[in-house]
Protein backbone atom coordinates (compact mmCIF):
# COMPACT_ATOMS: atom_id res chain seq x y z
CA UNK A 1 0.00 0.00 0.00
CA UNK A 2 3.34 2.13 0.61
CA UNK A 3 2.75 2.68 -3.15
CA UNK A 4 0.68 5.22 -3.21
CA UNK A 5 1.61 7.29 -0.21
CA UNK A 6 2.91 10.97 -1.06
CA UNK A 7 6.52 11.35 -0.15
CA UNK A 8 7.04 13.89 2.54
CA UNK A 9 8.00 16.65 0.35
CA UNK A 10 5.57 17.85 -2.61
CA UNK A 11 7.25 16.73 -6.02
CA UNK A 12 9.07 19.58 -7.91
CA UNK A 13 7.43 19.69 -11.29
CA UNK A 14 8.67 21.98 -14.10
CA UNK A 15 6.07 22.94 -16.34
CA UNK A 16 6.73 22.77 -19.95
CA UNK A 17 4.86 23.19 -23.59
CA UNK A 18 5.28 23.67 -27.11
CA UNK A 19 3.61 27.14 -28.33
CA UNK A 20 1.85 26.21 -31.69
CA UNK A 21 -0.21 29.59 -31.58
CA UNK A 22 -3.23 27.06 -31.63
CA UNK A 23 -4.56 27.94 -28.60
CA UNK A 24 -3.38 30.81 -25.65
CA UNK A 25 -0.48 28.73 -24.59
CA UNK A 26 -0.28 30.60 -21.08
CA UNK A 27 -3.86 30.19 -20.25
CA UNK A 28 -3.03 26.44 -20.49
CA UNK A 29 -0.26 26.76 -18.42
CA UNK A 30 -1.53 28.42 -15.73
CA UNK A 31 -4.22 26.02 -15.36
CA UNK A 32 -1.54 23.30 -16.46
CA UNK A 33 -0.19 24.39 -13.04
CA UNK A 34 -3.36 24.81 -11.15
CA UNK A 35 -4.06 20.84 -11.80
CA UNK A 36 -0.19 20.41 -10.82
CA UNK A 37 -0.72 21.39 -7.56
CA UNK A 38 -3.97 20.12 -6.66
CA UNK A 39 -2.35 16.86 -7.59
CA UNK A 40 0.25 17.91 -5.16
CA UNK A 41 3.19 19.23 -6.93
CA UNK A 42 5.46 22.11 -6.06
CA UNK A 43 5.77 24.16 -9.42
CA UNK A 44 9.29 25.42 -9.79
CA UNK A 45 9.64 26.95 -13.05
CA UNK A 46 7.94 26.55 -16.88
CA UNK A 47 9.87 26.57 -20.44
CA UNK A 48 7.79 26.83 -23.46
CA UNK A 49 9.06 26.57 -26.87
CA UNK A 50 7.71 28.29 -30.57
CA UNK A 51 7.11 25.63 -33.36
CA UNK A 52 4.78 24.55 -35.49
CA UNK A 53 3.93 21.24 -33.92
CA UNK A 54 5.81 19.35 -31.41
CA UNK A 55 8.95 17.31 -32.24
CA UNK A 56 7.66 14.04 -33.28
CA UNK A 57 10.68 12.30 -31.26
CA UNK A 58 11.71 14.62 -28.92
CA UNK A 59 9.14 16.81 -28.34
CA UNK A 60 11.11 20.12 -28.01
CA UNK A 61 14.04 21.04 -30.27
CA UNK A 62 17.21 19.02 -29.19
CA UNK A 63 18.93 22.04 -27.77
CA UNK A 64 15.54 23.07 -25.74
CA UNK A 65 15.63 19.30 -24.51
CA UNK A 66 19.27 19.70 -23.61
CA UNK A 67 18.33 23.06 -21.56
CA UNK A 68 15.52 21.48 -19.95
CA UNK A 69 17.77 18.73 -19.37
CA UNK A 70 20.18 21.12 -17.67
CA UNK A 71 17.34 23.03 -15.60
CA UNK A 72 15.96 19.68 -13.95
CA UNK A 73 19.31 19.08 -12.59
CA UNK A 74 20.46 22.59 -11.66
CA UNK A 75 17.44 22.47 -9.80
CA UNK A 76 16.42 19.28 -8.39
CA UNK A 77 13.11 18.53 -10.65
CA UNK A 78 11.36 15.39 -9.71
CA UNK A 79 9.03 15.23 -12.38
CA UNK A 80 8.45 17.11 -15.63
CA UNK A 81 4.76 17.78 -16.91
CA UNK A 82 3.98 18.26 -20.59
CA UNK A 83 1.07 20.42 -21.45
CA UNK A 84 -0.29 18.20 -24.39
CA UNK A 85 -0.82 14.51 -25.07
CA UNK A 86 2.71 12.52 -25.35
CA UNK A 87 3.47 9.60 -27.44
CA UNK A 88 4.80 6.56 -25.69
CA UNK A 89 7.97 7.26 -28.57
CA UNK A 90 8.29 10.97 -26.93
CA UNK A 91 7.75 10.16 -23.69
CA UNK A 92 10.76 7.57 -23.40
CA UNK A 93 12.99 9.87 -25.43
CA UNK A 94 12.31 13.18 -22.95
CA UNK A 95 13.01 11.02 -20.05
CA UNK A 96 16.19 9.27 -21.31
CA UNK A 97 17.04 13.38 -21.66
CA UNK A 98 15.64 14.91 -18.94
CA UNK A 99 16.57 12.31 -15.99
CA UNK A 100 13.30 12.63 -14.64
CA UNK A 101 9.95 11.21 -14.81
CA UNK A 102 8.06 12.96 -17.46
CA UNK A 103 3.90 12.87 -17.41
CA UNK A 104 1.57 14.38 -19.63
CA UNK A 105 -1.38 16.56 -19.36
CA UNK A 106 -3.48 13.22 -19.72
CA UNK A 107 -1.56 11.42 -16.96
CA UNK A 108 -1.84 14.32 -14.42
CA UNK A 109 -5.56 14.56 -15.12
CA UNK A 110 -5.98 11.15 -14.64
CA UNK A 111 -3.91 10.58 -11.56
CA UNK A 112 -6.58 13.98 -10.10
CA UNK A 113 -9.32 11.97 -11.09
CA UNK A 114 -7.82 8.60 -9.33
CA UNK A 115 -6.77 10.82 -6.25
CA UNK A 116 -10.41 11.75 -5.42
CA UNK A 117 -12.91 8.85 -6.93
CA UNK A 118 -14.96 8.15 -3.90
CA UNK A 119 -17.46 5.74 -4.95
CA UNK A 120 -17.35 2.41 -6.52
CA UNK A 121 -18.25 3.45 -9.92
CA UNK A 122 -16.01 6.43 -9.92
CA UNK A 123 -13.39 4.35 -8.91
CA UNK A 124 -13.91 2.09 -11.50
CA UNK A 125 -14.06 4.60 -14.46
CA UNK A 126 -10.94 5.44 -13.10
CA UNK A 127 -8.89 3.13 -13.21
CA UNK A 128 -10.41 1.49 -16.34
CA UNK A 129 -9.12 5.02 -18.26
CA UNK A 130 -5.82 4.69 -17.01
CA UNK A 131 -5.36 1.37 -17.53
CA UNK A 132 -6.76 2.34 -21.09
CA UNK A 133 -3.97 5.03 -21.36
CA UNK A 134 -1.17 3.02 -20.08
CA UNK A 135 -1.50 -0.45 -22.27
CA UNK A 136 -0.20 1.38 -25.38
CA UNK A 137 2.66 3.02 -23.03
CA UNK A 138 3.97 0.39 -21.73
CA UNK A 139 6.67 -0.91 -24.34
CA UNK A 140 10.06 0.10 -23.14
CA UNK A 141 8.65 0.88 -19.82
CA UNK A 142 10.48 -1.48 -16.84
CA UNK A 143 13.35 0.86 -16.99
CA UNK A 144 15.15 2.29 -14.33
CA UNK A 145 12.60 5.74 -14.24
CA UNK A 146 9.55 4.13 -14.54
CA UNK A 147 10.89 2.02 -10.92
CA UNK A 148 11.56 4.73 -9.08
CA UNK A 149 7.90 4.33 -7.43
CA UNK A 150 5.05 6.53 -6.59
CA UNK A 151 4.63 10.10 -7.52
CA UNK A 152 2.32 11.57 -10.10
CA UNK A 153 0.71 9.40 -12.66
CA UNK A 154 1.31 6.39 -10.50
CA UNK A 155 -1.56 6.27 -8.35
CA UNK A 156 -4.47 3.84 -8.77
CA UNK A 157 -7.57 3.10 -7.11
CA UNK A 158 -7.14 -0.36 -7.85
CA UNK A 159 -6.03 -3.00 -5.47
CA UNK A 160 -2.32 -2.87 -6.67
CA UNK A 161 -0.17 -0.05 -8.09
CA UNK A 162 -0.69 0.14 -11.93
CA UNK A 163 0.08 -3.18 -13.47
CA UNK A 164 2.70 -3.22 -15.81
CA UNK A 165 2.14 -6.79 -17.24
CA UNK A 166 -0.29 -6.36 -20.53
CA UNK A 167 -1.77 -9.36 -20.63
CA UNK A 168 -3.03 -8.60 -16.56
CA UNK A 169 -4.22 -5.22 -17.70
CA UNK A 170 -6.33 -6.63 -20.42
CA UNK A 171 -8.07 -9.01 -18.63
CA UNK A 172 -8.65 -6.40 -15.68
CA UNK A 173 -9.88 -3.68 -18.20
CA UNK A 174 -12.38 -6.63 -19.60
CA UNK A 175 -13.43 -7.38 -15.82
CA UNK A 176 -13.40 -3.43 -15.14
CA UNK A 177 -15.89 -2.97 -18.53
CA UNK A 178 -18.13 -6.28 -17.12
CA UNK A 179 -18.14 -4.38 -13.51
CA UNK A 180 -19.20 -1.31 -15.01
CA UNK A 181 -21.76 -2.32 -17.17
CA UNK A 182 -23.69 -4.02 -14.48
CA UNK A 183 -23.49 -0.55 -12.78
CA UNK A 184 -24.78 1.34 -15.79
CA UNK A 185 -27.71 -1.20 -15.63
CA UNK A 186 -28.90 -0.15 -12.23
CA UNK A 187 -28.08 3.31 -12.91
CA UNK A 188 -30.84 3.10 -15.85
CA UNK A 189 -33.03 1.25 -14.18
CA UNK A 190 -33.18 4.23 -11.49
CA UNK A 191 -33.24 6.55 -14.06
CA UNK A 192 -36.52 4.74 -16.29
CA UNK A 193 -38.42 4.97 -12.31
CA UNK A 194 -37.94 8.52 -12.33
CA UNK A 195 -39.36 8.54 -15.08
CA UNK A 196 -42.20 6.87 -14.10
CA UNK A 197 -42.46 8.41 -11.01
CA UNK A 198 -42.33 12.00 -13.83
CA UNK A 199 -39.29 13.59 -11.99
CA UNK A 200 -38.20 15.70 -13.83
CA UNK A 201 -34.29 16.52 -13.30
CA UNK A 202 -32.58 19.37 -13.95
CA UNK A 203 -28.50 18.93 -14.10
CA UNK A 204 -25.71 21.29 -12.92
CA UNK A 205 -22.66 20.91 -15.39
CA UNK A 206 -20.09 22.76 -16.32
CA UNK A 207 -15.79 23.57 -16.44
CA UNK A 208 -14.23 22.75 -13.18
CA UNK A 209 -14.10 25.09 -10.14
CA UNK A 210 -16.69 27.36 -11.72
CA UNK A 211 -18.73 26.97 -8.26
CA UNK A 212 -21.29 23.84 -9.03
CA UNK A 213 -21.23 22.38 -5.85
CA UNK A 214 -21.73 25.26 -4.01
CA UNK A 215 -25.03 25.77 -6.32
CA UNK A 216 -25.82 22.82 -5.61
CA UNK A 217 -25.51 23.24 -1.66
CA UNK A 218 -27.27 26.40 -2.19
CA UNK A 219 -30.38 25.06 -3.24
CA UNK A 220 -30.73 22.07 -1.81
CA UNK A 221 -28.67 21.83 1.22
CA UNK A 222 -26.90 19.08 -0.15
CA UNK A 223 -23.56 19.16 1.61
CA UNK A 224 -21.96 17.98 -1.62
CA UNK A 225 -17.86 19.01 -1.00
CA UNK A 226 -16.86 22.25 -2.17
CA UNK A 227 -13.40 23.01 -2.83
CA UNK A 228 -10.78 25.87 -4.63
CA UNK A 229 -9.21 23.06 -6.71
CA UNK A 230 -9.97 21.24 -9.94
CA UNK A 231 -12.02 18.30 -10.61
CA UNK A 232 -13.95 18.35 -6.32
CA UNK A 233 -16.40 16.62 -7.55
CA UNK A 234 -16.50 13.04 -9.02
CA UNK A 235 -19.84 11.45 -8.47
CA UNK A 236 -22.86 12.71 -9.58
CA UNK A 237 -25.10 13.78 -6.09
CA UNK A 238 -28.96 14.49 -6.77
CA UNK A 239 -30.86 16.27 -4.52
CA UNK A 240 -35.02 17.02 -4.76
CA UNK A 241 -35.52 20.98 -5.28
CA UNK A 242 -38.91 22.80 -5.29
CA UNK A 243 -39.52 25.31 -8.13
CA UNK A 244 -41.36 28.78 -7.31
CA UNK A 245 -44.20 27.19 -8.83
CA UNK A 246 -44.54 24.25 -6.55
CA UNK A 247 -43.41 21.86 -9.21
CA UNK A 248 -40.70 19.48 -7.60
CA UNK A 249 -37.43 18.39 -9.20
CA UNK A 250 -34.18 16.42 -9.39
CA UNK A 251 -31.36 18.82 -9.22
CA UNK A 252 -27.99 16.56 -10.42
CA UNK A 253 -24.30 18.02 -9.66
CA UNK A 254 -21.85 16.19 -11.88
CA UNK A 255 -18.36 16.26 -12.44
CA UNK A 256 -16.37 19.43 -14.21
CA UNK A 257 -15.07 19.87 -17.61
CA UNK A 258 -12.08 20.84 -18.78
CA UNK A 259 -10.40 21.88 -22.03
CA UNK A 260 -8.76 18.99 -23.98
CA UNK A 261 -10.40 16.40 -21.48
CA UNK A 262 -8.72 12.90 -22.11
CA UNK A 263 -10.98 10.50 -24.19
CA UNK A 264 -10.94 7.94 -21.84
CA UNK A 265 -11.70 9.72 -19.50
CA UNK A 266 -15.07 11.07 -21.38
CA UNK A 267 -16.00 7.03 -22.25
CA UNK A 268 -15.10 5.85 -18.86
CA UNK A 269 -17.86 8.66 -17.70
CA UNK A 270 -20.21 8.66 -20.35
CA UNK A 271 -22.63 6.53 -17.68
CA UNK A 272 -22.17 9.72 -15.14
CA UNK A 273 -22.52 11.84 -18.02
CA UNK A 274 -25.65 10.42 -18.81
CA UNK A 275 -27.39 12.03 -16.39
CA UNK A 276 -26.81 15.76 -18.57
CA UNK A 277 -28.22 13.66 -21.44
CA UNK A 278 -31.67 12.24 -19.94
CA UNK A 279 -32.03 15.68 -18.22
CA UNK A 280 -34.70 17.53 -19.17
CA UNK A 281 -32.96 21.07 -18.12
CA UNK A 282 -28.99 21.79 -18.28
CA UNK A 283 -27.39 24.90 -16.03
CA UNK A 284 -24.01 25.58 -17.88
CA UNK A 285 -22.83 27.10 -14.90
CA UNK A 286 -19.35 29.46 -15.36
CA UNK A 287 -17.18 31.28 -13.18
CA UNK A 288 -18.13 34.90 -14.29
CA UNK A 289 -14.89 36.56 -12.54
CA UNK A 290 -12.27 34.38 -15.23
CA UNK A 291 -10.88 36.18 -18.05
CA UNK A 292 -11.19 32.59 -19.82
CA UNK A 293 -15.13 32.26 -18.77
CA UNK A 294 -16.02 32.12 -22.54
CA UNK A 295 -13.50 30.03 -23.27
CA UNK A 296 -14.98 27.61 -20.51
CA UNK A 297 -18.60 27.84 -22.04
CA UNK A 298 -17.39 27.21 -25.50
CA UNK A 299 -15.62 23.79 -23.71
CA UNK A 300 -18.44 23.00 -21.56
CA UNK A 301 -20.71 23.34 -25.03
CA UNK A 302 -18.96 21.59 -26.90
CA UNK A 303 -18.90 18.70 -24.88
CA UNK A 304 -22.37 18.54 -23.90
CA UNK A 305 -23.32 18.44 -27.79
CA UNK A 306 -21.06 15.92 -28.22
CA UNK A 307 -22.97 13.83 -25.32
CA UNK A 308 -25.89 14.70 -27.82
CA UNK A 309 -27.32 17.05 -25.50
CA UNK A 310 -27.51 20.01 -28.11
CA UNK A 311 -31.41 20.03 -28.60
CA UNK A 312 -31.82 20.66 -24.74
CA UNK A 313 -32.45 23.84 -23.28
CA UNK A 314 -29.54 25.10 -21.53
CA UNK A 315 -29.78 28.24 -19.34
CA UNK A 316 -25.96 29.60 -19.16
CA UNK A 317 -25.42 30.73 -15.52
CA UNK A 318 -22.98 33.51 -14.42
CA UNK A 319 -21.28 32.83 -11.12
CA UNK A 320 -19.24 34.48 -8.86
CA UNK A 321 -20.80 38.09 -9.93
CA UNK A 322 -19.95 39.10 -6.15
CA UNK A 323 -16.36 38.96 -7.67
CA UNK A 324 -15.46 41.59 -10.32
CA UNK A 325 -16.25 40.40 -13.41
CA UNK A 326 -15.40 41.67 -17.14
CA UNK A 327 -18.05 39.01 -18.89
CA UNK A 328 -19.54 42.14 -20.93
CA UNK A 329 -19.14 40.78 -24.28
CA UNK A 330 -20.48 37.57 -23.07
CA UNK A 331 -24.04 38.40 -23.49
CA UNK A 332 -25.83 35.08 -23.65
CA UNK A 333 -29.45 35.14 -24.45
CA UNK A 334 -31.78 33.75 -21.29
CA UNK A 335 -28.87 33.89 -18.69
CA UNK A 336 -28.58 34.30 -15.31
CA UNK A 337 -25.98 36.10 -13.62
CA UNK A 338 -25.67 35.02 -9.63
CA UNK A 339 -23.22 34.53 -7.05
CA UNK A 340 -23.87 30.75 -5.56
CA UNK A 341 -21.68 32.09 -2.33
CA UNK A 342 -23.33 34.41 -1.11
CA UNK A 343 -26.74 33.70 -2.55
CA UNK A 344 -27.41 36.36 -4.82
CA UNK A 345 -30.00 36.17 -7.83
CA UNK A 346 -30.57 32.35 -6.90
CA UNK A 347 -34.53 33.77 -6.74
CA UNK A 348 -34.05 34.94 -10.65
CA UNK A 349 -32.47 31.85 -11.28
CA UNK A 350 -35.44 29.59 -9.67
CA UNK A 351 -37.69 31.08 -11.87
CA UNK A 352 -36.35 31.11 -14.74
CA UNK A 353 -35.52 27.18 -14.30
CA UNK A 354 -39.57 27.10 -13.58
CA UNK A 355 -40.33 28.80 -16.80
CA UNK A 356 -37.81 26.96 -19.07
CA UNK A 357 -38.17 23.85 -17.82
CA UNK A 358 -41.51 22.32 -20.17
CA UNK A 359 -44.75 21.53 -18.16
CA UNK A 360 -44.68 18.56 -16.61
CA UNK A 361 -47.41 16.25 -15.17
CA UNK A 362 -47.74 14.77 -12.27
CA UNK A 363 -50.28 11.89 -10.58
CA UNK A 364 -51.84 12.91 -7.32
CA UNK A 365 -55.04 11.71 -5.01
CA UNK A 366 -57.37 14.19 -4.23
CA UNK A 367 -60.87 14.66 -2.41
CA UNK A 368 -63.10 16.66 -4.33
CA UNK A 369 -66.48 18.25 -2.49
CA UNK A 370 -69.32 18.05 -3.95
CA UNK A 371 -69.68 21.76 -4.30
CA UNK A 372 -67.08 21.95 -6.81
CA UNK A 373 -68.40 20.23 -9.67
CA UNK A 374 -66.44 22.05 -11.76
CA UNK A 375 -62.74 20.64 -10.64
CA UNK A 376 -63.97 17.26 -11.18
CA UNK A 377 -64.99 18.23 -14.59
CA UNK A 378 -61.80 19.78 -15.45
CA UNK A 379 -59.18 16.68 -14.04
CA UNK A 380 -61.96 14.30 -15.90
CA UNK A 381 -61.66 16.35 -19.14
CA UNK A 382 -57.69 17.02 -19.00
CA UNK A 383 -56.14 14.51 -16.65
CA UNK A 384 -55.90 10.88 -16.76
CA UNK A 385 -58.15 9.13 -14.12
CA UNK A 386 -57.10 5.99 -12.69
CA UNK A 387 -59.78 4.97 -10.27
CA UNK A 388 -62.67 7.47 -8.89
CA UNK A 389 -65.06 6.77 -5.76
CA UNK A 390 -67.37 8.28 -4.53
CA UNK A 391 -66.93 8.75 -1.15
CA UNK A 392 -68.92 10.61 2.29
CA UNK A 393 -67.01 13.36 2.00
CA UNK A 394 -66.31 13.69 -1.68
CA UNK A 395 -65.68 12.52 -4.88
CA UNK A 396 -62.19 10.70 -4.70
CA UNK A 397 -60.12 10.80 -7.41
CA UNK A 398 -56.73 9.19 -8.76
CA UNK A 399 -55.53 11.02 -11.43
CA UNK A 400 -52.46 12.00 -13.44
CA UNK A 401 -52.79 15.47 -14.78
CA UNK A 402 -50.55 18.95 -15.75
CA UNK A 403 -49.02 20.01 -12.84
CA UNK A 404 -50.72 24.12 -12.94
CA UNK A 405 -54.03 22.21 -13.10
CA UNK A 406 -53.22 20.25 -10.16
CA UNK A 407 -51.59 23.55 -8.38
CA UNK A 408 -55.14 25.58 -9.05
CA UNK A 409 -56.94 22.71 -7.09
CA UNK A 410 -54.06 21.58 -4.72
CA UNK A 411 -55.84 22.31 -1.65
CA UNK A 412 -57.83 19.35 -2.62
CA UNK A 413 -54.86 17.07 -2.76
CA UNK A 414 -54.53 14.65 0.05
N1 LIG B 1 -16.40 34.45 -4.80
C1 LIG B 1 -17.14 33.39 -5.08
N2 LIG B 1 -16.61 32.15 -4.97
C2 LIG B 1 -17.39 31.09 -5.26
C3 LIG B 1 -18.74 31.23 -5.67
N3 LIG B 1 -19.25 30.00 -5.90
C4 LIG B 1 -18.25 29.12 -5.64
N4 LIG B 1 -17.14 29.77 -5.23
C5 LIG B 1 -15.84 29.16 -4.86
O1 LIG B 1 -15.28 28.51 -5.99
C6 LIG B 1 -14.57 27.33 -5.57
C7 LIG B 1 -15.09 26.11 -6.33
O2 LIG B 1 -16.39 25.84 -5.91
P1 LIG B 1 -17.08 24.42 -6.14
O3 LIG B 1 -18.52 24.57 -5.79
O4 LIG B 1 -16.32 23.34 -5.49
O5 LIG B 1 -16.92 24.30 -7.73
P2 LIG B 1 -17.32 23.09 -8.68
O6 LIG B 1 -17.80 23.67 -9.96
O7 LIG B 1 -18.24 22.14 -7.98
O8 LIG B 1 -15.88 22.44 -8.91
P3 LIG B 1 -15.48 20.92 -9.32
O9 LIG B 1 -16.38 19.97 -8.60
O10 LIG B 1 -14.08 20.86 -8.87
O11 LIG B 1 -15.61 20.83 -10.81
C8 LIG B 1 -14.76 27.23 -4.07
O12 LIG B 1 -13.63 27.79 -3.46
C9 LIG B 1 -16.00 28.07 -3.81
O13 LIG B 1 -16.03 28.63 -2.52
C10 LIG B 1 -19.27 32.57 -5.77
O14 LIG B 1 -20.43 32.80 -6.11
N5 LIG B 1 -18.43 33.59 -5.47
MG1 LIG C 1 -18.05 20.20 -7.52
Amino acid sequence: MEFYENKQEPEKAVLVAVDTGEYDCDASLAELEELAVTAGAQVIGFLTQKRDKPDNALFFGSGRLNELAEYCENNEADTVIVDSELSPTQQRNMEDAVKVRVIDRTTLILDIFAQRAVSNEGKLQVELAQLKYNLPRLAGQGTKLSRLGGGIGTRGPGETKLESDKRHIRRRIKSLENELEELEKRRNMQRARREKDRVETVVIVGYTNAGKSTLMNRLTQAGVLVEDKLFATLDPTSRALVLPDGRKVMLIDTVGFIRRLPHNLVEAFKSTLEEAVSAKLILNVCDASDPECGEHLEVTEKLLEELGCENKPIITVFNKCDLPCDSAGLRVPGSVGISALRGDGLDTLLETIAKTLPPSRARVKMLIPYSDGAAAAALRKDGAVFSEDYRADGLFLDVTADVGLIDRYSSYCI
